[in-house]
């Protein structure tokens, strides 16, 4: 019996690919050199795309494939596929959520404490010989009895929470709406960005990006913040308006910026790279072996239920 055809778009890891090789025959884009030619020919045999947050699909990709079935997204975030225009042709988009938040909590946490304790200075004064011919390190700031506003209190959020109040952090927050008191875990809830911002010593951004998140950080909004409050971003860029935040780094009103996703990455905007509080990491959150394979098998896994019950419990549209 002939296996079902499947799209993969963007990489895949050996294990990936070798578990999806036993059910289905893999067309990879990266090797075909005009897939709209491609998918004119071949795209009414593909059933199942696999792709990740960071490609997504085209809408003109989902257009050549009238019997397309799922897309399976390896990554929590899916904002670069239309879940809209998928959900009219039938198409179920899945993701990969939960194994990751512990890994991107992690970073979130990482990127607050570098920028409190100044991490990245410190790491060049030891390398240039500052130390041995300078002395020790500028002072820098405690992280201790800070309060962290959450923007986003779902999987991720409610992880970075729990770590950042057991290093002694008051967390504050704003989501749609107030959660349960069993999620929230003394956490305050804050009905509006104003408020939420006028309180954060250090902001936490793990929303997802969607049209209402957008620039949430702009112009305007960077103003509410207490003078020299820290901004860490480990959800997407597309929530940061980047010429107002480095201009508030710059004039110090925002005092450091820990980044792991930029607008249009790998491109970030350069006026990031002349500020030396400005702690950028390249969109790693979830990036490490472990979080990765189970990310991989978690996408894998969703495509087979899709193919075994017709359903999956991680679609998103
Ligand atoms: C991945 C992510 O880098 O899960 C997400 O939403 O941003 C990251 O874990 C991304 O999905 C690309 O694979």
């Amino acid at each position: 019996m002939s296996m079902p055809d499947l799209l993969l778009i963007g990489g895949a890891t050996e294990e990936m690919l070798h578990r999806l090789s036993e059910k289905f025959t893999i067309h990879a884009l990266a090797d075909i050199a005009d897939p709209i030619a491609w998918l004119a020919e071949h795209g009414d045999k593909i059933s199942y795309v696999a792709t990740n947050g960071h490609d997504g699909i085209l809408p003109a990709y989902m257009e050549a494939m009238p019997n397309l079935k799922v897309i399976s997204c390896y990554g929590v975030g899916y904002d670069a596929i239309d879940t809209a225009a998928a959900a009219a042709r039938g198409i179920h988009v899945t993701h990969t959520p939960n194994v990751l938040n512990a890994e991107v909590a992690s970073t979130a946490l990482l990127l607050m404490l570098a920028c409190y304790r100044n991490f990245l200075a410190e790491d060049a004064h030891v390398r240039s010989g500052a130390w041995e011919r300078e002395g020790n390190a500028p002072l820098s700031r405690s992280a201790d009895n800070q309060t962290v506003g959450i923007l986003g209190m779902g999987r991720i959020g409610q992880k970075i929470a729990k770590i950042a109040k057991s290093l002694g952090m008051i967390i504050h927050y704003h989501n749609r709406s107030k959660l349960s008191e069993e999620k929230e875990q003394g956490a305050v809830y804050h009905d509006s960005l104003k408020s939420l911002f006028s309180v954060s010593d250090v902001l936490s951004i793990c929303c997802p990006a969607t049209k209402e998140t957008v620039n949430l950080i702009n112009k305007e909004t960077v103003e509410y913040f207490p003078k020299g409050a820290v901004i860490t971003n480990v959800a997407r860029g597309d929530i940061v308006d980047d010429e107002a935040l480095i201009d508030a780094l710059n004039r110090r009103k925002i005092y450091a910026a820990g980044l792991d996703v930029y607008k249009g990455e790998p491109n970030l905007n350069p006026g990031y790279l002349k500020i030396k509080t400005a702690f950028i990491l390249p969109h790693l959150g979830s990036a490490t072996k472990d979080t990765r394979t189970a990310m991989a098998n978690l996408a894998i896994d969703n495509i087979d239920e899709f193919f075994n019950t017709g359903n999956c419990r991680n679609k998103v549209n």
